[in-house]
């Protein structure tokens, strides 16, 4: 469900093909509860609706800018050399680069304007939604509760996809697990 109140994260991206992978960011952001509005525009195709839509970010209440784009992806760097508030890019996987292209255009910006790149599609896509949540956090002892209980909730995934393989309900790596282990090789607890 989507988050009510005033967004704390804008999601722009650069084309609406962006949207599938971009989706990924705005799922991520409503299962932690975190308000967002999601943009589209272009470095490249609409470069002064670019600045305006960035030079109003932070008026505008905005935290965290995910920004999102494929190709020569500039628009992460283009919003980032407008605002100064932290700026998270995806670049898109596809084109004749499989997005290697994008990945390098997010991540070589040069000094003094930084654009966090997180990996290629939509990998990247959900950790810039955490990502984007984690910076939040800092202030916000609510969420950072959430994300708490989301890294639960993942490491638990885990020992139920191992226990489901191995077939064994007892079976799975877990910290009690792996002190037995030790406790095994060492005697320790023998009399
Ligand atoms: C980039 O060009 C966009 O971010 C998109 O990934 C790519 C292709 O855009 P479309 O031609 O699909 O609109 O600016």
């Amino acid at each position: 469900m989507k988050h009510a109140g005033r967004p704390l994260v804008a999601v722009v991206m650069g084309s609406d093909s962006d949207r599938p992978t971009m989706q990924e960011t705005e799922k991520m952001l409503e299962e932690l509860g975190v308000p967002y509005v999601t943009r589209i525009s272009s470095a490249h195709r609409a470069p002064r609706k670019t600045h305006e839509l960035a030079e109003k970010l932070e008026s505008e209440g905005i935290k965290v800018v995910v920004v999102g784009a494929g190709l020569a992806a500039h628009l992460a760097g283009a919003i980032a050399s407008v605002t100064t508030l932290p700026v998270i890019g995806v670049p898109m996987a596809g084109g004749s680069l499989q997005g290697v292209d994008a990945l390098y255009s997010t991540v070589q910006m040069p000094s003094g304007i930084p654009v966090a790149t997180m990996a290629i599609g939509k990998h990247g896509a959900k950790n810039a939604a955490i990502m984007a949540a984690e910076i939040l956090a800092l202030s916000d002892p609510e969420l950072a509760g959430r994300l708490r209980t989301y890294r639960e909730d993942l490491e638990r995934s885990v020992d139920e996809k191992d226990k489901a393989l191995s077939g064994d309900p007892d079976g799975g790596i877990t910290a009690d697990s792996v002190s037995d282990a030790i406790k095994g090789l060492t005697g320790e607890g023998k009399q």
